[in-house]
């Protein structure tokens, strides 16, 4: 699926922009799928194990900062990490043993729909070495006005910055810190069935979404499988116990089989503990956290 262009341009730069991955009835299924369960959040009042609702969120006008988890919530979003396009450019960029740990249908309603603050993802969750990504397939499409993914190339061969505020894990990087390259920022734009990858160890963030169309972008983030877990901020998978956790081990073996001997390299790990007071997402451990924004308030009209 990649060529080789590709490949040394994600290896370099730590991030990578790619079309039609998938195909028109995939992109159309999936859109169906997610506008269906934002259609059925008219009936929540309060977050749950499937929506973190976003401020001013109603029956009349739903608001969801994100879907959670939404593999386990239909196996179209499982179907398609195991057999589709992505699954080989995953294959192309991990090997050939992978592992999905974790999913996220990142919604950002218009009119104000919530900032991801600058991070690492690898601040969340260190492992025993760092051949881990995210990807992104855009479900609508995005451009600079609706809070499109922003990254800092290279930035996945430097430093973990600090994410803590005043000695807790707030999930963000001071957008004061002199190591914060904000000159080198790209945004990643694209018509809906785009494609992102970007690095666990790749800053990266986006701005609130202040015009009038949504943007979702569906998020997942895959491990090569020798890739173990030392701790995982609010991962559910810690909270299985064994049997549980090797059940869904296997389940969440996307390409080839888990594997038992973990690659331990020397990798920069500080643990994203003590938590914020709400750790159970990205904008609620920023938020509860103390993170400072990075981004301009609303514009006056
Ligand atoms: O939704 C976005 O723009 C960024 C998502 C992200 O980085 C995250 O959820 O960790």
């Amino acid at each position: 699926m990649l060529d080789d262009y590709q490949k040394a341009f994600y290896w370099d730069n730590g991030y990578l922009l790619i079309e039609n991955v998938l195909g028109a009835a995939e992109l159309a299924q999936l859109q169906a799928i997610a506008y269906d369960f934002i259609e059925a959040s008219r009936e929540v009042t309060e977050s749950n194990d499937i929506y973190d609702l976003d401020s001013g969120h109603s029956a009349q006008t739903p608001r969801l900062n994100r879907i959670k988890l939404p593999h386990k919530h239909h196996p179209y979003f499982d179907h398609i990490l195991k057999k589709s396009g992505v699954t080989e450019v995953l294959k192309d960029l991990l090997g050939p043993n992978a592992t999905l740990l974790t999913s996220k249908l990142n919604t950002k309603a218009p009119g104000g729909g919530a900032a991801v603050e600058w991070h690492q993802d690898w601040a969340f969750y260190p492992h025993t070495n760092d051949d881990i990504l995210a990807f992104g397939l855009m479900l609508d499409d995005v451009t600079p006005e609706n809070g499109p993914l922003q990254v800092i190339p290279g930035s996945h061969k430097g430093p973990i910055l600090s994410h803590h505020m005043e000695g807790v894990f707030c999930g963000a990087v001071d957008p004061d810190d002199p190591m914060f390259e904000a000159d080198k920022i790209v945004t990643l734009t694209g018509r809906a069935g785009c494609m992102t990858v970007h690095h666990a160890r790749t800053l990266h963030g986006s701005a609130p979404n202040y015009s009038d169309r949504s943007r979702l972008i569906l998020f997942y983030e895959i491990a090569k499988a020798d890739a173990w877990p030392l701790l995982g901020s609010g991962s559910y998978f810690h909270t299985l116990g064994q049997q549980r956790f090797w059940e869904d081990l296997q389940a969440r073996t996307i390409i080839g089989e888990p594997c038992l001997t973990p690659r331990v390299e020397l990798v920069p790990v500080r643990m994203p503990l003590p938590p914020a007071a709400d750790s159970s997402s990205i904008f609620r451990t920023q938020r509860s956290g103390g993170a400072k924004t990075a981004f301009a308030p609303k514009p006056e009209k």
